[in-house]
């Protein structure tokens, strides 16, 4: 598709961005959407790791067990990161994390530990220029994974 058109195209989506028409508004500038993901493993095909970025926080990625489970975030250009928010899975019964950090590809390593059942956390990141971010549980119980993985975007500087 050229520019000519798709410009228009995305002129008419941004005057058609109303929460009651087509964009989500819970979740402004997420780009986990526009990332290829990879997980550890996959408790079965309903649990697959696109659960995690999907938006929608009834669906879950969850993983067959709950040691060194991860998903992996890869984004086709570097991406500057405000802050990342995990959400923890919404449809088990008790899947706590009890140990966990984000890894990001400039080298970074945030701690983020324990993540109760059906609990969230947000992490503070600011870095520019990451191409990707593992989410690296190292313990919990059940089954782990996650409902949402949300990587709220900053402007460049
Ligand atoms: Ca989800």
């Amino acid at each position: 598709m050229g520019k000519k058109i798709l410009i228009p195209i995305i002129l008419l989506i941004s005057l058609l961005c109303t929460p009651s028409i087509i964009c989500s508004q819970s979740f402004p500038d997420n780009l986990a959407g526009y990332a290829d993901v990879t997980v550890s493993d996959e408790y079965n095909y309903d649990y697959s790791g696109y659960n995690a970025i999907d938006r929608q926080r009834q669906s879950d990625w969850a993983a067959r067990g709950a040691r060194n489970k991860w998903i992996l975030l890869n984004w086709p250009y570097p991406i500057n990161i405000s802050f990342i928010k995990l959400i923890n899975r919404q449809t088990g019964v008790f899947d706590p994390i009890n140990s966990s950090e984000l890894i990001l590809s400039d080298g970074s390593i945030f701690y983020v530990g324990t993540i109760k059942t059906h609990g969230r956390k947000l992490i503070n990141i600011n870095r520019e220029g990451i191409f990707w971010v593992k989410y690296l549980i190292h313990s919990g119980v059940n089954n782990v994974g996650l409902s949402e993985i949300l990587v709220i975007g900053a402007d460049t500087k």
